[in-house]
């Protein structure tokens, strides 16, 4: 490749039914839930950049400071012209740091949200034209599929933002090993993970003073209203956001201010004052934790760098050649 980079477009979409179904069966359970991939249409991608960017949402800002300080590092570790693959990578924003150490012979971004996808690729494109990048639009929780274009090389699965918290620890465990699946032999997870700390300092950073956390968590019910049909009134909404200190997590939940009756399409759904939907788990954990996690998917660590105010983890690991 050498002035114009090369994007290629894979639309391997969930579809509307899919979002319909997994909506209906978690508003009939007790307690609701919806699960937390629906977050993210262009709206919601948005104000998750947004949230990103808030004083009390740390994990962004240590995670860019980790992998900034130690781009050579990583990159004398796994050496270039690897197949870079990112699931989750709508918004590409962390990959740039590691490209010009990395030179990876492609990179495979993948996340459910098109417009979010497409208009990142894009950009990252125009920043580095020597690029291949093949975009996958798919739902990479279900199923991690590579496009059927990209080249060979020695994969390296680059999964940042602690999103591996959003997943429970048993589900976090299967995650990891398609991962490790997907890269294969010789192949590399470079993750970031969220670290237990303060419950002040994690409850704070899932419900800001500004309140875009809450719009993100309610805008979940305007996407029900805007592709499903339904009727949620927002005003009738509140967000919560509490540290669960047992199972360590964040857990995010809409909490109804009102008895209520909520229609989607021919479907209703009654909820009693005070009863929530459960809309998010943000799992944290410690280096150790972690590792272990790691290690039961199939991976073998690497290394892992941590920040001096131990907010957060960046760890290495890789399958068995
Ligand atoms: C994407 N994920 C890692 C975020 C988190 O911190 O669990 C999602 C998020 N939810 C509320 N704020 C951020």
């Amino acid at each position: 490749m050498n002035n114009a980079s090369k994007i290629e477009f894979h639309d391997l979409h969930t579809t509307r039914d899919e979002f319909l179904s997994d909506v209906i069966n978690g508003l009939r359970q007790r307690p609701a839930s919806i699960p937390p991939k629906y977050f993210y249409d262009a709206k919601g991608s948005k104000l998750f950049d947004a949230i990103t960017e808030l004083a009390e949402y740390y994990p962004t800002r240590s995670e860019i400071a980790l992998l900034k300080q130690h781009a050579d590092e990583i990159a004398g570790e796994v050496g270039t012209g690897s197949l870079l693959v990112e699931p989750g990578g709508g918004s590409c924003a962390k990959v740039h740091i590691l490209l010009k150490g990395l030179k990876p012979c492609a990179y495979v971004p993948m996340d459910i949200s098109k417009d979010h996808l497409q208009m990142a690729a894009q950009e990252l494109a125009a920043q580095f034209p020597w690029l291949e990048i093949h975009a996958a639009c798919t739902d990479f929780t279900r199923e991690m599929k590579m496009p059927p274009s990209a080249p060979q090389g020695t994969k390296v699965a680059f999964f940042p933002g602690s999103s591996i918290g959003n997943f429970d620890p048993a589900g976090a465990v299967a995650f990891l090993q398609s991962i490790a699946t997907l890269v294969g032999p010789g192949g590399y997870l470079l993750i970031g993970v969220d670290l237990k700390k303060d419950k002040k300092i994690l409850e704070a950073a899932y419900d800001d003073a500004a309140g875009v956390t809450a719009q993100f968590n309610l805008n979940l019910l305007a996407r029900i209203n805007r592709e499903l049909g339904g009727n949620f009134d927002l005003a009738q909404w509140q967000h919560l956001a509490l540290y669960n200190e047992a199972l360590g997590r964040i857990e995010m939940h809409l909490r109804s201010r009102c008895q209520q009756t909520v229609k989607i399409g021919s479907e209703s759904f009654d909820f009693a004052q005070d009863e929530t939907i459960h809309s998010e788990n943000s799992y944290k954990y410690s280096v150790e934790e972690f590792n272990a996690l790691a290690t039961q998917a199939g991976f073998v660590s690497q290394q892992v760098w941590v920040d001096d105010k131990q907010l957060f983890s960046i760890h290495l690991f890789r399958v068995k050649p």
